[in-house]
């Protein structure tokens, strides 16, 4: 398509695991889909090897899966033209190493610079979508985002998934995780939220249902509300069953098993950016729970996607809303809530997958954002 051969990708890590779970998955893409040479500058080699085991923490520079992994230590140091690739991407707006932009306006051509934002399905995104920045030393930056709609980059996806969704055999994955014959014939809910959602509360209602439920937690996550419910320290391969509910903590798997897990169960709860993506991929309901911003700014994004995604799901968007601790109508009744959001499940089922379409149709975030690169040289 292009004869860009090489891709920087500069990657903090502010907190979690959204902004390395991202990069990892986009600069894997572009080096299997696209052929690139890619290195991927990260400053947290930590939660790295959390998602991706095979990282050595200790590595200054390693190829990881046909990626080139740096540590991302400093600002500092001299770079050359020649260590600059075709196409550099800052994830987020960091900044680059004033070093390492020296070094791209003296190369012939200048590479095309990109920063890549965070996902939202706020409308000014199509606007911004695209628009070019003008740099020090006469350089251009180009905003690249992600979306929703035909305005914007779209979704990350690698082509492959679909096929490897379709495929995917649910039992022998979850029998590997140590799900019991019992739990493997009970409804299936993963549950990765941030440590705010009312986890306990629902925790109560699933316990009074009058069919069984299997609510799968990673390690870590929800640890107040899964160590009260197991009176345990809730390490991984903790199990512990009240009433209709069972919980059971897995291990933090690596990046892949995660999509497996989305798909095996009928029901996903998932966070920040990245899981959110993949559970819109895995064409099953799903409720977010959105990175919180100062000034609840996070509410007015969670409203934006609602509009979108949740306009004939009154429930979901309402139970939702309510996971998120923004305001609407009633209270915090969680067993109307979830009873609301189970009379909806068939047509919820339906839409997940109609949506999947949908947003297959604006193809690939990797894809479009070097097509646009294509149109910059
Ligand atoms: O971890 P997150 O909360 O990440 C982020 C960050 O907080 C970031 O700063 C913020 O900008 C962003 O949210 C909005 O949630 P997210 O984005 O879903 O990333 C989690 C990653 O971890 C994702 O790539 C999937 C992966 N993962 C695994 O690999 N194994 C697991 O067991 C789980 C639960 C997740």
């Amino acid at each position: 398509m292009t004869n860009f051969r090489r891709l920087d990708l500069f990657c903090r890590v502010v907190d979690n695991y959204g902004d390395i779970g991202i990069c990892w998955r986009l600069a894997r893409q572009l080096v299997r889909e696209h052929g690139l040479a890619v290195t991927l500058y990260v400053d947290d080699l930590a939660s790295f090897q959390r998602i991706c085991p095979e990282v050595d923490v200790a590595a200054e520079r390693q190829q990881v899966e046909e990626v080139t992994v740096r540590h991302w230590r400093d600002q500092d140091g001299v770079y050359t033209p020649q260590q600059v690739a075709d196409i550099v991407v800052e994830f987020f707006a960091v900044d680059l190493p004033p070093g390492y932009i020296d070094a791209m306006a003296q190369c012939e051509p200048r590479p095309v610079w990109f920063n890549l934002e965070g996902l939202t399905a706020e409308e000014w995104v199509e606007g911004c979508h695209r628009l070019p920045s003008p740099q020090r030393q006469g350089l251009m930056k180009h905003f690249f985002f992600p979306g929703f709609t035909e305005k914007t980059g779209g979704l990350l996806r690698e082509a492959a998934l679909e096929q490897q969704r379709l495929q995917f055999e649910p039992e022998p994955f979850l029998q590997q995780l140590g799900l019991t014959p019992a739990e493997l014939i009970s409804t299936k809910v993963s549950l990765f939220c941030y440590p705010h959602a009312p986890v306990s509360a629902l925790f109560d209602v699933w316990q009074q249902g009058d069919r069984p439920l299997t609510c799968l937690v990673p390690e870590g996550v929800a640890a107040d509300a899964v160590r009260a419910f197991s009176g345990s320290d809730g390490r991984a391969g903790t199990v512990a069953t009240h009433g209709a509910l069972t919980v059971r903590v897995l291990p933090f798997v690596p990046q892949p098993d995660y999509d497996k897990l989305l798909w095996a169960c009928e029901l996903n709860f998932v966070r920040g950016e990245d899981s959110f993506v993949r559970a819109q991929w895995a064409g099953k309901p799903f409720i977010w729970h959105i990175y919180p911003q100062d000034e609840n700014l996070h509410h007015k994004k969670l409203r934006a996607f609602l509009l979108r995604y949740a306009e004939n799901l009154p429930q979901l968007a309402l139970f939702s809303l309510r996971w998120n601790g923004a305001p609407a109508a009633g209270d915090d009744d969680w067993m109307a809530l979830w009873n609301g959001l189970q009379g909806e499940r068939e047509t919820a089922a339906a839409h997940a997958a109609g949506w999947q379409q949908q947003m297959l149709a604006h193809g690939d975030l990797a894809g479009n954002l070097l097509s646009f690169a294509a149109t910059l040289r």
